[in-house]
């Protein structure tokens, strides 16, 4: 394998990680779940109009005609392909036994029952009575709870960080002159290199912002930023600092040690984790729409509102409070505010994974009795079009008995989010946060159902690359582990 490369399926692009299906004459190489479906699957295409692909949606394969010096376009015949491996068998054999033989060892440890819903998510002061709680006391409180899917808040993260770096004016100064593009989360729509300055001059200033056709100002986002460049080599200091402040270390940290994702050697392209920022003006005027639309992330991750920007919820007074009670959110949030005095940054709303596809049905439904068509390959948690109001909430939990967990994200605090946990965020005033991905051995399982998920997508759509490659992170993991505990 090249370095720095992933292989992918050249029918799907998901990593291949071991096996796989080369075509003998032109070389196309499928995974087995490729290979799989187009050897089971009868009910072909037979409308296709695509000329360079057959009625599987397979590309034709090249064959060299010697006698006609042409390249003929055939169909691929599943018989000649031959099956491949990068990793010779007999390792994999290998690791299986002393898998194996080391789970057999431990299979009287107790398990966790997973499904169990706790009504509420669980919130841990990282300042407890003004004194600061360590890592180590934070993460094995974590650890009691991550197996449980549970969403995880750490309040007070703030305390340390060095605040004048996270400011809008010192983001706008640094960065002010560049071009990018922003969301308009009312459409849903691209706005393409709007200057970074107006933006951030808009953040707690209505007057300043951009505004649509009928004069009204934008709901702008910043989000996944930066996009392609590396925070630590864009932003270092401030990556420094919020290395620095990140809890549950060795989970969160790229090379922390229950961070699966650590253990890919380094010949692979290493996955984009993060951190990225998400910057975006309030939504408190239009609880109907999301600052980010229902979906679910491809792991584990940590969110942290970083910088709340002033109150503008129309200078009326105790909106903020009536917005909070709307929300349903429990009373020790509804005290934080009230009574404690601290700043709502954002409301989230977080289901368990296992209600995701009791909330695709409900959706599903909804869309086609508003005369919307259903088209093949999409979704309607992956494409990230729906936002869950406080009335389909409730026909959520009449109709479907889906719980939710109501959470109100105030400054300073990190959102543990459990993978494949579909979640929503409505901004309650402007809000910078920062957000990591971790790939954690609790998470893990969900994070190869996403990757499935995300497979059987439109080449076109957004979630379609398989960026984590988590098969491979679980073959060298498990690898990593097994010489660590010296197993033969
Ligand atoms: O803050 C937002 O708008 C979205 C955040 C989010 O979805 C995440 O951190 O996973
Ligand atoms: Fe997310
Ligand atoms: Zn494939
Ligand atoms: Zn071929």
């Amino acid at each position: 394998m090249l370095k720095q490369t992933r292989e992918l399926c050249d029918q799907c692009r998901t990593t291949i990680f071991n096996g796989h299906m080369v075509c003998r004459s032109c070389g196309f190489s499928v995974c087995i779940e490729c290979f799989t479906f187009r050897n089971k699957n009868f009910s072909s295409n037979d409308n296709n109009k695509h000329k360079d692909k057959d009625r599987y949606m397979w590309p034709y394969c090249g064959k060299y005609d010697p006698d006609s010096q042409k390249i003929t376009k055939l169909h691929h015949i599943p018989n000649e392909f031959i099956y491949v491996q990068f990793i010779p068998p007999y390792i994999i054999k290998k690791l299986n036994w002393s898998f194996q033989s080391y789970m057999d060892s431990i299979k009287n440890l107790e398990r966790f029952d997973k499904k169990k819903f706790s009504p509420d998510f669980l919130t841990i002061d990282s300042y407890s009575e003004n004194i600061r709680v360590s890592d180590e006391e934070l993460t094995k409180i974590f650890e009691m709870y991550w197996h449980s899917k549970t969403p995880i808040v750490i309040k007070n993260i703030n305390k340390n960080l060095d605040m004048n770096l996270w400011t809008p004016d010192s983001f706008s100064n640094e960065f002010g002159h560049l071009e990018i593009d922003l969301i308009d989360c009312r459409k849903n729509a691209i706005v393409k290199k709007a200057s970074l300055k107006k933006f951030w001059d808009g953040f707690e200033n209505l007057n300043e912002r951009f505004v649509d056709e009928k004069s009204r100002p934008l709901i702008l986002k910043l989000k996944d930023w930066p996009t392609t460049d590396d925070f630590k080599n864009l932003l270092p200091a401030r990556y420094e600092d919020l290395m620095k402040n990140l809890p549950i270390k060795k989970f969160t940290h790229r090379s922390g040690v229950f961070n699966l994702a650590s253990s890919l050697p380094d010949f692979f392209s290493v996955p984009d984790l993060g951190p990225k920022l998400y910057i975006a003006y309030s939504s408190a005027d239009t609880p109907k729409e999301g600052t980010t639309n229902l979906h679910v992330d491809i792991s584990d991750a940590v969110n942290l509102m970083i910088y709340v920007g002033k109150d503008l919820t129309s200078g009326k007074n105790n909106e903020m409070l009536k917005i909070l009670n709307e929300s349903k959110c429990n009373d020790e949030q509804i005290n934080r505010f009230k009574i404690d005095g601290e700043r709502p940054g954002a409301l989230w709303h977080i289901f368990k994974p296992d209600q995701a596809d009791l909330i695709r049905s409900y959706l599903t439904i909804r869309n086609i009795e508003k005369g919307k068509k259903i088209k093949d390959q999409t979704d309607p948690i992956h494409d990230q079009l729906n936002y869950i109001d406080n009335k389909m909430l409730i026909e959520l939990k009449e109709n479907y008995n889906v719980e939710v967990y109501t959470i109100i994200q105030f400054l300073g605090d990190a959102i543990f989010i459990p993978s494949g946990a579909p979640h929503q965020v409505r901004n309650l005033n402007s809000c910078i946060k920062v957000a990591g991905d971790f790939v954690t051995p609790q998470g893990v399982q969900d994070c190869l159902i996403i990757t499935n998920q995300f497979r059987d997508l439109s080449e076109r759509h957004a979630n379609h690359q398989d960026k984590l490659q988590v098969k491979n992170i679980i073959y060298h993991s498990i690898k990593k582990c097994l010489s660590i505990l010296n197993c033969p």
